[in-house]
């Protein structure tokens, strides 16, 4: 290798070989993975900073006039009209006694096509999912770690926001910028909180706002910005408990690591390895405001996705409540 070549990109299985892991932490039929931090005395913690009563939703409009977001490859969502008044001009439309007339409709939508929660089985790598489940028990469907057992739990304790974008004095992050656990406590310093064990961590870039303003540019040369990996800040998400990371992007991370080239490591080494849930593409920005405002960063976060039989995620319209 000169000194211009760039080293080969590692195989996950190698760069990930010592990295700490929570498989079996929590038996071996589990499928929730660190959501099991989230006990009672977490949601009652998180209850404890509903200080107004001021309720945030955080997904994005599915069917956005200004287009939807979407991992490369992904597709936004298709929404159908199949009944509405039109369907009673002739004499098509269903017959009910009284007269009564309806709006039905359909939509044709990637699972992760929108604000969502990715199951623990929807990211591997050396042939196993989450907790050492095989992979071939996704094939046709997650038969294991599937979206159904997180819908099922739901997802409630303390949130915490993270406003990166604010803290770099920033409209938007920018592209593959990245930033690290150490950033994340700077940030919670500078917003006058501190980041506890089991937080649920909201982190903000506002990068999807470059989604709006640049069209079709917005996927040239495709790298969001995010946290990096580090076997440092792997532990410290392991030591910290932490359940579930959101964030305002498609995918939760930078998308090529700067320093190693791999795509999505973190996918694999909190999701596959620690069991941290993922949720991704939310809508940070009525809640950054009133943050900024009020200078309350910290709430009870509440979500459950929907409850899909063998579904590598789901949508998902989380609150904010503080
Ligand atoms: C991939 O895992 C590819 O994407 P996401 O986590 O955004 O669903």
């Amino acid at each position: 290798m000169t000194s211009t070549e760039k080293p080969p990109v590692p195989e996950m299985t190698d760069l990930l070989a010592d990295a700490p892991s929570n498989w079996g932490k929590w038996g071996p039929d589990d499928e929730v993975g660190a959501l099991n931090y989230l006990t009672a005395d977490e949601v009652l913690r998180g209850i404890q900073h509903v200080k107004k009563g001021e309720v945030h939703t955080l997904q994005r409009l599915i069917g956005d006039p200004k287009g939807d977001p979407v991992w490369p490859g992904r597709t936004p969502a298709e929404r159908t009209q199949v009944l509405d008044e039109s369907s009673w001009d002739g004499a098509d439309g269903p017959a009910f006694p009284g007269g009564l007339h309806y709006a039905d409709d359909k939509i044709n939508a990637f699972l992760q096509g929108s604000t969502q929660y990715d199951a623990l089985g929807h990211v591997w790598y050396g042939g196993q999912i989450w907790n050492g489940y095989d992979a071939r028990t996704t094939v046709g469907g997650l038969d294991k770690a599937s979206v159904e057992p997180i819908a099922q739990k739901g997802v409630v304790g303390r949130g915490i926001l993270l406003d990166m974008a604010r803290f770099r004095d920033k409209a938007t992050l920018d592209k593959a910028e990245t930033f690290t656990h150490e950033d994340l406590q700077a940030c919670a310093a500078a917003q006058g909180v501190t980041i506890e064990k089991r937080d649920v961590l909201v982190i903000r870039t506002n990068f999807l706002q470059l989604f709006h303003e640049q069209g079709d540019a917005f996927y040239d040369g495709f790298c969001e910005p995010g946290l990096v990996y580090s076997d440092g800040l792997v532990r410290w998400f392991q030591d910290m408990e932490i359940p579930n990371l959101v964030t305002d992007t498609i995918a939760n991370e930078v998308t090529y690591d700067p320093n190693n080239g791999t795509a999505l490591p973190l996918h694999c080494a909190l999701m596959r390895n620690l069991g941290v849930t993922l949720t991704e593409i939310a809508d940070l920005e009525t809640l950054a405001a009133s943050s900024a405002e009020d200078g309350q960063y910290t709430f009870l976060y509440a979500a459950a996705p929907l409850k899909v039989h063998l579904g590598s995620g789901s949508p998902v319209n989380p609150l904010a409540i503080k």
